[in-house]
């Protein structure tokens, strides 16, 4: 079967920016099939030589972040700030993983009658499948730390958002990273997806998605005892207790939940607020909520832009009832597929508005008694990828954030993602952690040898 071309179309006004090759399995195979043969020799690079370029990757990019940043706002309609964020934490996680090529090493363990030694060798060509919602970073928190460890890549780009990814692709080869180590593979992920999953070559996958489509890797994987790193969906709580600073607390939680208009495995989608403060704060986070710029991403002063697909903005509709709306911010009249800010109140936590990953800009507001019961709240959830707690009390601050079944919450801020620190998910949010120190090993055998000293 011959490849075919589908338009890609910028979200904020729907017209066609580019065309992109569909990718058949076949194709696919032969791109795993070259990551095979590059594999056999970019794994004996010298640790110095991998660590150059791989910075040289680094200020290739860095370099070129403007250029990332104009084509992902083109795009996938982020805002150009977050973009050029985007594009910038591409370049900062090649950099510091740049520094672990010479720091990845075993150790002797001390035994009888020999010596023992462990080694940490690449695991071989590893595959990379990247939603949507944030192409560059995400495909990069996979891909820095293989390339690393001496893996070589596959990266598939979502079908809507393959821009970026192609462009990286380039840069990798200009800045030296030799031929087919780092391929990009455009197409569906029925086709290049699935064949990715099922090729014996690829001894990896790190996949970022829906838990639907997570699950069904995981599944396939299992047959041939592949890896798999998962990072799935979320439903996150933001927590504000009675002795928060209530000014931040509430100017802040828009940006939380509507940042990237929602699309964010990381948004603060369910506020949890206290009883006794609720009307202050209440009265506080609509005024910020109203004054959201909702407007032309390509512009400094944009706060969101629009949903990705038309099909998507329906999904996000077909979730809100207008009746349970508390306010609403604005946004701009087509063309382009806009949603306003959505703040949702007076549901149960059966509700599926409490219960189900919408991925866009609706948040639900649930008042609480005490402690207990907000991470009682916060834990009745599917999901456990991240939160927040608002509280001048450093000690329940603590508390709560031990209590809550997430892999990563923050005091008195909205942070998920440091390149230096892990990055996943409890429950259905996923398997195993991104970033960190330790993330090559992930990408890493453990060999043991043992040398006798008797003879
Ligand atoms: P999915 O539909 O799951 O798609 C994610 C990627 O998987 C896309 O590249 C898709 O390809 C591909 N894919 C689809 N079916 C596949 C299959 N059978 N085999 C292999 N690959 C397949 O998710 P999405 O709608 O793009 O992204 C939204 C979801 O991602 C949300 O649930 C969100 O929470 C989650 N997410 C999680 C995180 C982290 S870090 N936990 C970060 C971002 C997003 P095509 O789309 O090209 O067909």
């Amino acid at each position: 079967m011959s490849s075919s071309l589908f338009d890609v179309v910028n979200p904020s006004n729907e017209s066609q920016i580019s065309q992109v090759v569909r990718n058949t399995p076949e194709q696919t195979s032969r791109a795993i099939e070259r990551s095979t043969s590059a594999f056999a020799s970019w794994k004996l690079v010298p640790p110095s030589q991998r660590a150059a370029l791989l910075r040289n990757f680094s200020e290739t990019v860095r370099s070129h972040v403007k250029e990332l940043a104009d084509i992902e706002v083109a795009n996938s309609g982020h805002t150009i700030s977050n973009a050029i964020w985007e594009a910038n934490n591409v370049a900062d996680v090649l950099a510091y993983y740049s520094g672990s090529v010479e720091r990845l090493g075993g150790r002797e363990i001390p035994v009888a009658q020999g010596i023992d030694i462990t080694f940490k060798e690449p695991i071989g060509p590893v595959g990379i499948i990247v939603p949507w919602n944030f192409p560059m970073p995400i495909a990069s928190w996979g891909f820095g730390p293989a390339l690393a460890a001496g893996c070589t890549v596959v990266l598939k780009p979502a079908e809507v958002t393959p821009l970026t990814a192609i462009r990286l692709g380039e840069l990798a080869l200009e800045a030296g990273i030799p031929e087919d180590v780092f391929q990009v593979v455009t197409g569906s992920g029925s086709d290049v997806g699935e064949t990715m999953v099922l090729d014996r070559a690829i001894r990896k996958i790190v996949f970022t998605g829906s838990s639907a489509v997570g699950s069904r890797i995981q599944r396939l994987a299992a047959d041939q005892i592949k890896r798999v790193t998962l990072e799935l969906g979320g439903k996150s709580a933001n927590i504000i207790f009675d002795d928060a600073d209530l000014d931040k607390a509430a100017a802040s939680a828009p940006s939380s939940v509507f940042d990237n208009a929602g699309q964010d495995c990381c948004a603060r989608s369910r506020l949890l607020v206290q009883e006794s403060i609720y009307d202050k704060f209440m009265e506080r986070f609509e005024e910020a909520v109203k004054g959201v710029r909702v407007e032309d991403p390509s512009l400094e002063t944009s706060q969101m832009g629009p949903l990705i697909t038309a099909s998507h903005r329906e999904s996000v509709r077909s979730y809100v009832d207008e009746s349970l709306v508390l306010f609403k911010g604005s946004a701009p009249e087509g063309p382009g597929f806009w949603y306003p800010p959505t703040v949702i109140g007076g549901i149960d936590p059966s509700h599926r508005l409490f219960r189900e990953e919408i991925f866009g800009p609706v948040v639900t507001v649930t008042k609480f008694k005490d402690e207990q019961e907000a991470i009682a709240l916060a834990n009745d959830s599917d999901y456990g990828l991240s939160g927040s707690i608002w509280t001048s009390n450093l000690g329940r601050g603590l508390r709560v954030a031990r209590g809550v079944q997430s892999g990563n919450l923050s005091v008195n801020s909205h942070s998920s993602v440091r390149y230096s620190t892990p990055f996943g998910g409890y429950k259905m949010s996923g398997l195993g952690r991104e970033l960190g120190p330790d993330a090559p090993d992930s990408f890493c055998e453990v060999k043991n040898v043992f040398i006798s000293t008797e003879i």
